[in-house]
């Protein structure tokens, strides 16, 4: 299989996964659902015809395994997630793993020093649960009993949601790899912004990926008649949580962070009742940890000042957080080697402004990342996600020789 028509065969392959939805017309996958059954039924079976020994693991991933040169070598492991966002793109976690599976049928894993793995993790992006990260957590083992008692909006524990899926929730930690099993961790994906667009670069090696935390944010004020209550009566809880969005929105611009409001809603919700409660999100990143971790420092102390002179009352719970990564030098230089073979000269680097989860593989083996460029002014987490062929022909290319140069390094 050439790069051009691997690439295409994985690109097609994007567009079957993305007819796995729960939403007719558009793209959503969550965990322990029946869409990601059919993912793993589906991608498992892709990788059986590239050869791959498949099993699911037992916090849902799909799994496939080469052998290297000798049978029960540590395995370079190649993957990225088949969970998606809600109204998402096509090729967002899904076209790393399927670019994954045709480096496995490409390379003759029985000259490597090391086994091949290819992995699809479930629930990276948290989207049923809230928490992120599921599936690469629980190949690190770092999911403990209080993330399977997470509900989801329906009151449906993770451990309920396991059960429902065949899984065994206390057999979590079987899932979890020890770091003597394992070379490092390379993952390809869409870059999900627009800096490889506007540098007219196909290809990108990720230095690092910004270290990001999630809340669930709410003020509390009180009810009241539209029409009755007169403003200075009010203790509208949406007007404040109003203030603290466009606060959010400029303190984080004067941090140097990223700072989104995805989520708001305001109860109980009667257009002709004062809101006396609204509950709405905050997902913030940046480059370091520090950064982050100030910004929300000064995002919590506007929001309080804001509820004080309103008469509301101001309350937060963080619901996940990931530190910032560094990628590690040996698989970056890795993946700037193949990149120069896909006729990339000078390799550009890029810090991953979107989570990923080579955050939690992280805590086991190294890991580094190939980002290709998205097209549409880097649009993603939207149905109009794209990337090109020929791209995608150059992250297939580059992928397979950075696997190449893995081998190299460990021979040398
Ligand atoms: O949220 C993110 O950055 C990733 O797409 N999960
Ligand atoms: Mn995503
Ligand atoms: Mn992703």
């Amino acid at each position: 299989m050439t790069g051009a028509t691997g690439a295409a065969r994985a690109l097609a392959r994007c567009d079957a996964l993305a007819e796995l939805s729960s939403l007719p017309g558009a793209v959503e996958r969550v965990s322990f659902s029946p869409e990601h059954r059919g993912a793993n039924a589906l991608v498992g079976g892709w990788m059986a015809e590239a050869a791959l020994l498949v099993r699911q693991d037992a916090a849902g991933n799909v799994c496939g395994r080469l052998e290297g040169e000798r049978p029960g070598l540590p395995a370079l492991v190649l993957g990225s997630h088949l969970d998606t966002v809600t109204d998402a793109g096509r090729y967002d976690g899904m076209l790393g793993v399927l670019l994954a599976i045709e480096v496995a049928d490409r390379i003759d894993t029985r000259s490597l020093p090391f086994a091949l793995e290819v992995i699809g993790f479930t629930d990276e992006e948290g989207t049923r649960f809230g928490n992120a990260l599921f599936g690469s957590r629980a190949f690190a083992g770092r999911v403990g009993d209080d993330w399977l008692a997470t509900p989801d909006r329906k009151g449906v524990t993770v451990a309920q949601a396991m059960t429902g899926f065949g899984l065994d929730p206390t057999s979590i930690g079987d899932a979890a790899r020890r770091p003597e099993d394992l070379v490092g961790y390379l993952e390809t994906h869409i870059e999900q912004g627009p800096h490889l667009l506007d540098a007219g670069r196909s290809l990108g090696v990720v230095t690092a990926i910004a270290g990001a935390r999630r809340f669930a944010l709410q003020v509390t004020g009180r009810a009241g008649h539209a029409g009755g209550t007169p403003y200075a009566r009010r203790r509208d809880a949406a007007v404040a949580a109003a203030e603290i969005v466009i606060a959010v929105e400029r303190i984080s611009i004067e941090t140097g962070t990223i700072g989104t409001v995805g989520r708001i809603r305001a109860f109980p919700g009667g257009v002709n009742v004062v809101p006396g409660v609204c509950r709405f999100s905050l997902d913030l990143r940046a480059e370091q940890d520090e950064q982050r971790d100030a910004a929300f420092a000064r995002i919590d102390a506007a929001a309080r000042e804001v509820c004080e002179r309103r008469g509301v009352t101001w309350s937060w719970e963080e619901l996940y957080r990931a530190d910032a990564t560094t990628c590690d030098p040996a698989l970056v230089a890795a993946i700037e080697s193949g990149i120069r073979a896909a006729g990339d000269d000078e390799p550009m680097r890029i810090w991953s402004r979107a989570g990923h989860d080579g955050m939690a593989v992280t805590d086991v083996t190294g890991i580094a990342m190939l980002f290709l460029r998205c097209g549409n002014d880097g649009i993603s987490h939207h149905p109009d996600e794209t990337v090109t062929e020929a791209d995608t022909a150059d992250a297939l290319e580059a992928f397979a020789a950075a696997v190449l140069a893995v081998a190299d390094q460990h021979r040398a």
